[in-house]
Order: C-alpha cells, then sequence, then structure tokens
C-alpha cells in the first residue's frame, strides 16, 4: 500500500478562509516612522544574506549557511511587537533573528567566516551564536530543539515573577516534532507566557508541507492543549506586528501559550548547498513578484509619496555600506589563535 502520496501543489501562501487574517484587523496600519523602520530592518537582513551567500560561495564561510531571504517580516514585525527584556530563541536559520535584535552585523559576519571578533570568538559558525544582552538565546543546529528550550525560559519568566515574553521560532518540519508538543502541553498547563512562532515556508529542507504533515494548518496544531492559534500572512510586516502584538499581550497578561502561524517562503535553498529542485522557478518567482515584503513597503511609501525613488536608493545604499564593512571585518579580523580550541568546552 502506497502511504506517501504526494498531495496536489497547494496554491503559494495558501490563505484557508476560515482563518482571520492578522491584516485585516484594526490597527495593522503603518505611519510613515513604522514603514521607514520596517524598511531600514528588513533591507539589512536581505542585504547581508545576500552578502554571506556571495561570500559563501567564494569559500570564505564554511560549513553550513541557512539563508532568511524572502522570510524578513517575519522576525522584523515581531521585534516590532516585542519590548525591551522578551527573549528570542530560534534554530539555524538565525541570521535575521541576530541582526533584528540589535546585534552587530560584524560581529554576526566574523563570525560566519570563524574570526576572533565573531559572536563565538569564530568557534560557532552560522549556527551557533547567542547573547545574553540582546536576550538572544541562539541559534540551534537540533531542529525542534529552540522549542522546548524556549518553554524553559518562558518557565524561568514566570517563576522569577517577571513580565517578560519568551518568542519561541521555528519551521514547519520541526512542528512535527515530538519534543514540540511535550512543550506545548507543560506551557498550557503552567500557564508559561510564550508565543510558539511557526514559520511556514512550506519546505523542510526538500519535502513540502503537503507532503510530510497530516495538519497542515500548524495554527491549529495546539488544539489538543486548548493552546489558540492564529494564521497570519508573514510576508506582510503590518500583519506581523498586529498578530504579534495581540499575541504578546495575551501572554503579558497571563493567560499562557499562544501560536501564531507566519505564512512565508523561503527564497533560496534550504542551504547554501541545496540547489532546490524540489519546486520550480515560477513558484519561486511568483512569491517574488506578488509577496515580497520589502517591495511591499517600498510601493506603499511611493504610493502614499511619502518617499521618492531617490530617497529609497540612498536607504538601500546606507543599509549596503553597513554590510560592505561588516563584510571587511570579517575578512581582515584574524583568526582564533589555535590555544582556544581548549577554551570554551567542557571537559
Ligand atoms: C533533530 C534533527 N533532525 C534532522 C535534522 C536535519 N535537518 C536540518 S534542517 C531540517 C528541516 C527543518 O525544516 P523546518 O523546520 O521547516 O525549517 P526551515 O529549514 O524550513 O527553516 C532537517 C530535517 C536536524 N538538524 N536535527
Ligand atoms: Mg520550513
Amino acid at each position: 500500500m502506497a502511504v506517501a502520496q504526494t498531495k496536489e501543489a497547494e496554491p503559494v501562501v495558501p490563505r484557508p478562509p476560515a482563518v482571520e487574517l492578522a491584516s485585516q484587523l484594526p490597527g495593522a496600519e503603518f505611519n510613515k516612522d513604522e514603514e521607514f523602520h520596517a524598511l531600514r530592518q528588513m533591507l539589512l537582513i536581505r542585504r547581508f544574506e545576500e552578502k554571506a551567500g556571495q561570500m559563501y560561495g567564494m569559500g570564505l564561510i564554511g560549513g553550513f549557511c541557512h539563508l532568511y531571504i524572502g522570510q524578513e517580516a517575519v522576525v522584523i514585525g515581531m521585534q516590532m511587537a516585542k519590548r525591551d527584556g522578551d527573549q528570542m530563541i530560534t534554530g539555524y536559520r538565525d541570521h535575521g533573528h541576530m541582526l533584528a535584535c540589535g546585534m552587530d552585523p560584524k560581529g554576526v559576519m566574523a563570525e560566519l567566516t570563524g574570526r576572533r571578533g565573531g559572536y563565538s570568538k569564530g568557534k560557532g559558525g552560522s549556527m551557533h551564536m547567542f547573547s545574553r544582552e540582546k536576550n538572544f538565546y541562539g541559534g540551534h543546529g537540533i531542529v525542534g530543539a529552540p522549542v522546548p528550550i524556549g518553554t524553559g525560559l518562558a518557565f524561568a519568566n514566570k517563576y522569577r515573577g517577571n513580565d517578560a515574553v519568551c518568542l519561541t521560532y521555528f519551521g514547519d518540519g520541526a512542528a512535527n516534532q515530538g519534543q514540540v508538543y511535550e512543550s506545548f502541553n507543560m506551557a498550557e498547563l503552567w500557564k508559561l507566557p510564550v508565543v510558539y512562532i511557526i514559520e511556514n515556508n512550506r519546505y523542510a529542507m526538500g519535502t513540502s508541507v503537503t507532503r510530510s504533515s497530516a495538519q497542515a494548518d500548524f495554527s491549529k496544531r495546539g488544539v489538543s492543549f486548548n493552546i489558540p492559534g492564529v494564521q497570519v500572512d508573514g510576508m506582510d510586516v503590518r500583519a506581523v506586528r498586529a498578530a504579534g502584538a495581540e499575541a504578546i499581550a495575551w501572554c503579558r497578561s497571563g493567560k499562557g501559550p499562544i501560536i501564531i502561524e507566519m505564512l512565508t517562503y523561503r527564497y533560496r535553498g534550504h542551504s547554501m548547498s541545496d540547489p532546490a529542485k524540489y519546486r520550480t522557478k515560477e513558484e519561486v518567482d511568483k512569491v517574488r513578484t506578488e509577496h515580497d515584503p520589502i517591495e511591499q513597503v517600498r510601493a506603499r511609501l511611493l504610493a502614499k509619496n511619502w518617499a521618492s525613488e531617490d530617497e529609497l536608493k540612498k536607504i538601500d545604499a546606507a543599509v549596503r555600506a553597513v554590510v560592505n564593512e561588516a563584510s571587511e571585518f570579517a575578512t581582515t579580523d584574524p583568526e582564533p589563535d589555535p590555544s582556544e580550541l581548549y577554551t570554551d568546552v567542557y571537559r
């Protein structure tokens, strides 16, 4: 009996009609400052990741490197909704999350190239960076691992009686893991302040959601545990911010965990070594031309006469300068001394 039949491909960025999308909620619109802020932040991630991809191609970055291009609105919208003191944790597609929480692009890029000035002194690489200062708890190569750890961070918040919320990010593939549901159970049982953000980019490595997931509406994955969920257009930074603000307020008021499924898309392969032959070029092009999160902001700024093409070009140039400075640092900073092999390790 064949059990692993491929279902019909679903439309790009599916939006089941039964689900209320956050972009339709009042308060989803951005003012001028917010539009500019979102544009700069998302561009920083986009240009940083493009540069990282180039540097990987030149052999300057080794190991694994998972780019976040296409998904920028998710982390930036959530960042705009959170407040200082709230924590963030994610998997290996993590450069965008680090930049979003204000980590220095130089330190992130230098970690990718394995240099002393990197966030893990050049010894961790793409998937292993942390910043206690920015409340960023990694950076985890193990699929699903951020979920119990993020739940533990939320437990600590409750135990300590602070009112911080932990934003716990994971993918559609990770959402099929057992440890996720053990975490859900504890989080609801103890009413922990954790927002579970499922970044549904429609693929786990080369496997599409429709081939791998019995319940592909991830906002419903908390039903057995009484955890509410909402499905959000993760390509629209305004929708993300609006849903994020509601979810964070829910947690902060002591109501327990909540799930946000972000409908998003990654433009590049799973990692730099993935030629992405499991999907068509047309599929990628369709999302890029119709849903790109950065283009959406640019178009609104122009339509509202809040910016001219020239001003937008200047913003892009300024962001590129920051990224170039980071790559310059990451290629001139020395590698760690060999004696560092024996530091920061458990024996
Ligand atoms: C426990 C574990 N199993 C398998 C892997 C290999 N692996 C790395 S990424 C990945 C797919 C995860 O996909 P998803 O959760 O959708 O995240 P995305 O890569 O799309 O951001 C797999 C299976 C791993 N790193 N850890
Ligand atoms: Mg995925």
